[in-house]
């Protein structure tokens, strides 16, 4: 299979189509001429690269993208589907509550997202042919809104034993600078993790605000841009953050945690996954059926169930009540 890149092409003198498809962060790209934009490829516009390039620049940079993974009028009926169930639910915030953290249990359309044969061959090259999914929660800015994610690092707080993980970040409307994309920093994944500081601040998007306690140049991120059915992969010790959204629009992605079926939690629990490719020879999760029909009673008891678990290994050692994701409305 064979994946699509984006890239712009950057007319400099120097500029030719066999240059690789290199990515400038914000510092680099301000010492370029003729351009004040951050986040340029240089080379060949609409690039296909070879899955097997996946590996090689995940392991380097720590990130690959985009990756085309559907087109956008299926990524639209995906978000339709979605968006009506927001609706639906609109009176009964628990259930709302879990919509948005457990969508691929909740809704079918979110199940067949997770399990895409193009997210599986890239998840695989990165992680092997066993694939679990450990969540797959939504990220979203409503139009205008505040919203951030700080720098941090995804496996700080989910109580698992081992970095086999790999997130899969499945863009469901436009993320750019304006909409409030990710960044990422290149390289930065070989750091292993980082401490990081909780604020539970109102505008943050994560469990616990958390936020890395170590200085990061904002200059050294690399903007995501993503159009509605492309995706992002990124490592769970990659530092990345995120700004609020300026359009008109939400800004909606679908963050799918591929994990290795060795990894366990440390707690020893047995959390809900789904397994959506090649063998469990472990046993260390719970795993879930996929949905048979649309916001089953059945599947918010399983997810209710699971809320308990995550919510505890989320918020372990937190001096705080703060935090909103695997929790009840208080
Ligand atoms: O959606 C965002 O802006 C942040 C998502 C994120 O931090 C993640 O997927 O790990």
């Amino acid at each position: 299979m064979t994946w699509k890149t984006a890239g712009r092409r950057l007319r400099t003198p120097e500029t030719s189509d066999n240059l690789p498809n290199i990515l400038l962060t914000r510092r680099e790209s301000a010492n370029l001429p003729c351009t004040g934009r951050s986040n340029i490829r240089l080379g060949i516009s609409s690039m296909s690269v070879d899955t097997s390039t996946i590996a090689e620049t995940y392991e380097r940079d720590g990130f690959v993208f985009p990756l085309d993974i559907l087109g956008e009028a299926e990524a639209q009926e995906i978000r339709a589907d979605l968006e009506a169930g927001e609706s639906e639910l609109a009176d009964r915030p628990d259930e709302l509550s879990m919509l948005l953290s457990y969508p691929d249990r909740l809704l079918p359309s979110f199940d067949k997202l997770i399990r895409n044969p193009k997210l599986i061959e890239a998840a695989s090259e990165i992680l092997g042919p066993d694939l679990m999914v450990w969540s797959s929660g939504l990220f979203i800015k409503e139009a205008n809104t505040p919203h951030f994610v700080t720098w941090h690092q995804d496996l700080t707080y989910w109580g698992l034993d081992d970095a086999e993980e790999v997130t899969a970040w499945f863009a469901l409307s436009h993320s750019n600078l304006e909409s409030g994309c990710m960044r990422f920093v290149p390289g930065s994944q070989k750091k292993q993790l980082v401490p990081h500081v909780d604020s539970f601040a109102e505008g943050n998007l994560l469990s616990r605000g958390q936020e890395i306690a170590v200085e990061v140049d904002d200059a050294d991120g690399v903007d995501v841009i993503l159009k509605p059915g492309q995706a992002s992969l990124h490592h769970g010790h990659l530092f990345h953050a995120s700004g609020p959204n300026k359009t008109n629009d939400r800004r909606i992605g679908a963050a799918i945690r591929y994990i290795k079926p060795s990894m366990k939690q440390r707690s020893g629990d047995k959390s809900l996954v789904a397994h959506v490719a090649g063998e469990d020879r472990f046993g260390n999760f719970t795993i879930a059926d996929t949905p048979k029909d649309r916001l089953q009673a059945s599947d918010f008891a399983l997810c209710r169930t699971d809320m308990e678990i995550k919510g505890r290994v989320l918020y372990e050692g937190a001096d705080d009540e703060g935090g909103k994701r695997y929790r009840q409305e208080r």
